[in-house]
């Protein structure tokens, strides 16, 4: 039986894919074969374009018929994810070994159109380069009173939870899964690393709400997983310890995840923050962290599940007056030493830069320092530090530098990633989906990269065009490249400069306070005095950390005349007067930055302006509001950083501009 496509819930976006980017499918005649449950999902798919557009899907039919288009279960070789397509006498075949394969088919035929249809193609075949490409959902099932439902979310409330449990009408998380999948996503954690009390019984007397969720994910080939407690023996199972090497805390985390499957069969896993910002973990019971993923890994091994267990470890009670403790290396200096020494089903799951996903940071020198342990590389879609869903900031050009990057290992950070691409999912309740209606950007560009980590981010920018605005005239995709292909850099140019990071008010990290986080516990310093800025992270002078990385890059960033520009602050702490690579001072590269930022903003909101007649109104008009919001909180960081370092420095802006 064809499974029907979701209906969504009234006033809700279909983002990626309104019912128009199907158009080229209907009006066809397809024939669909193969029996596996995602068929049926292809199937529904198919037969819904056919309800709108005309056309016929017809089942298991014979060879030699007259078809547009054949959706075929049955070659060999290409995984279970993977499919080939061509168009060869007028009929456009995709064949896939497995299910998911022959649904990511069926949504490259989406992304294709019209084109698929016309001419010859010739035969390719298409493979994800990452097996897993996850989100990692940082939702409460109750609201938190801090963090609200969604920690650091921008989206309204979760799509998972309401009211306390799991929510009862699930059609628009098949609807989410829908999304996911149109963009290579196939995993999901559903809820906060931060486990608290409720969260924590997820895993046991409330697994059953985690399952119907699961169900919910399943047709559209994703796998669920969930965060859990290293403390879930003592919390959960009244045990007087929760020492990964005692034989009891072994027993009670098999049996609880034996209870796990028998109620998701094809569960995913575990995530796990452990001795990370307050959360319990290994270091209470003198293990190691290789010690408390292990432990999960067994337990998790009988039934192909994996642990992901975070790398985000540092000291959150430092003492600013300290210089000599340095939050950035605290990733790699408690991972290598454990390298080889992790289950084969442990992935260690590191954030793309060893502070925390600040606009600019270097990549985590972890990231091809651990040969022989499975990696993961966080990102970071919700946009905590980059604007939080009120600025346009597409990180598509971001991911895909440091994916590109090549660590001293020669392999790039994507094929480093053995373990998987993860990110904090920017998606909520929000009509929208991700609060502001340009970030949905961000997601689809995330499960793209996910999928191909080498893939162009502006070719992956046009394909959420023109699936989102199907049928786009040149000025609308023009206009959006415009306002998106640079906001990454312009929000880069009006926060902090060179790489120094942070600069955010504390606690919720909006806005610009630039001294907020340097007297606090939290390792985030900037060191400004009269004389310069930056934090020395030199071999010879500073904290050593440069020295984390292979060559060429420790002897790159060694020294403040060959560290990148970009990233100089985040090495070196230098004199206003020192000349960067771009022949201007650190000081007047401030300045500069800072009222370009601006002005740029100012001119992507006008280019949004003049797209009115092209975008439906509701759209508009709150892209166009949240524009308003953007260029008021630009100028704010203008004024004030430019105001701190003209006031600290004493030396004034080169072209006269007024500097408060
Ligand atoms: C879920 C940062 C965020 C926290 C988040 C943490 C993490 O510190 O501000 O909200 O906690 O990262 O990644 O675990």
């Amino acid at each position: 039986m064809p499974l029907p496509v979701p209906v969504l819930p009234e006033g809700v976006d279909p983002a990626w894919l309104p019912p128009a980017a199907f158009r080229a499918i209907g009006g066809r005649r397809t024939l669909i074969r193969g029996s596996a449950s995602l068929v049926e999902t292809v199937h529904g798919e198919v037969a819904e374009a056919c309800r709108r557009f005309g056309g016929r899907v017809e089942r298991d039919g014979p060879d030699g018929g007259a078809y547009d288009l054949v959706l075929a279960l049955g070659a060999g070789g290409l995984g279970d994810e993977g499919f080939s397509c061509v168009r060869e006498g007028g009929t456009t075949t995709v064949t896939a070994s497995g299910g998911r394969g022959l649904l990511y088919g069926l949504f490259h035929v989406v992304r294709l159109g019209a084109d698929a249809f016309r001419g010859e193609r010739a035969r390719e075949i298409h493979r994800p380069a990452l097996a897993l490409r996850m989100l990692d959902h940082w939702d409460n099932v109750a609201v938190h009173p801090v963090m609200g439902q969604v920690e650091r979310g921008y989206a309204g409330g979760s799509l998972f939870w309401d009211d306390g449990r799991a929510r009862g009408d699930l059609e628009r998380v098949r609807a989410y899964g829908r999304l996911l999948a149109a963009c290579g996503i196939n995993a999901v954690a559903v809820n906060n690393v931060n486990v608290h009390a409720t969260e924590a019984r997820l895993l046991t007397d409330r697994i059953g709400e985690v399952a119907e969720i699961a169900g919910a994910l399943r047709p559209y080939g994703i796998r669920t997983h969930l965060s859990v407690s290293f403390a879930a023996p003592v919390v959960l199972g009244r045990l007087s310890t929760a020492d990964p090497l005692d034989g009891a805390v072994r027993d009670w985390w098999a049996q609880v995840t034996r209870r796990v499957y028998e109620a998701i069969p094809d569960f995913g896993g575990y995530v796990v923050k452990a001795d990370s910002e307050g959360q319990p973990g290994p270091f209470a019971y003198g293990r190691s962290h290789a010690d408390g993923a292990n432990l999960l890994a067994a337990a998790l091994e009988p039934f192909g599940g994996t642990v992901h267990w975070r790398a985000f470890v540092y000291d959150h009670h430092q003492d600013w007056r300290d210089r000599t403790t340095d939050r950035a290396r605290a990733a790699h200096d408690h991972f290598v030493p454990l390298d080889g020494e992790f289950a084969a089903n442990a992935v260690l799951q590191v954030k793309h830069g060893p502070m925390d996903f600040q606009a600019r940071e270097p990549v985590s020198p972890l990231i091809g320092a651990v040969p022989r342990t499975r990696l993961a590389v966080e990102l970071q879609a919700t946009q905590e530090y980059t604007g939080q869903q009120r600025h346009v900031c597409w990180l598509g050009p971001m991911w895909s530098e440091v994916l590109r990057f090549r660590p001293a290992s020669g392999a790039t950070v994507g094929e480093t990633a053995r373990g998987g691409l993860v990110a904090v999912s920017n998606a909520g309740a929000d009509p929208f989906w991700t609060g502001h209606p340009l970030a949905q950007a961000n997601l689809y560009t995330f499960g793209r990269l996910a999928w191909r980590p080498d893939a162009g981010p502006r070719e992956v920018l046009g394909e959420w065009i023109a699936l989102t605005f199907p049928g786009a005239p040149a000025r609308l995709s023009e206009g959006l490249h415009a306002v998106l292909d640079g906001s990454w850099r312009t929000y880069e140019k009006y926060t902090a400069p060179l790489g120094v990071g942070f600069m955010v008010q504390p606690g919720h990290h909006y806005g610009p306070s630039v001294d907020g986080y340097e007297y606090s516990p939290w390792g985030t310093y900037h060191f400004a005095d009269r004389d310069g800025v930056g934090v020395d992270r030199s071999v010879a002078r500073g904290t050593g950390y440069a020295g984390q990385y292979g060559k060429p890059w420790s002897e790159l960033y060694e020294s403040p005349g060959t560290c990148p520009d970009e990233l100089l602050l985040f090495f070196h702490h230098v004199p206003y007067g020192h000349v960067l690579k771009s022949g201007k001072t650190v000081i007047q590269h401030i300045y500069d930055t800072h009222f370009e930022g601006v002005e740029e903003v100012a001119e992507a909101s006008r280019v949004w302006t003049g797209l009115a007649d092209l975008v439906e109104p509701g759209r508009h008009a709150r892209v166009a509001e949240l524009y308003e919001e953007q260029l008021r909180c630009a100028r704010e960081w203008r004024d004030q950083i430019n105001s701190y370092f003209f006031r600290k420095s004493g030396v004034p802006d080169a072209r006269g501009r007024r500097i408060h």
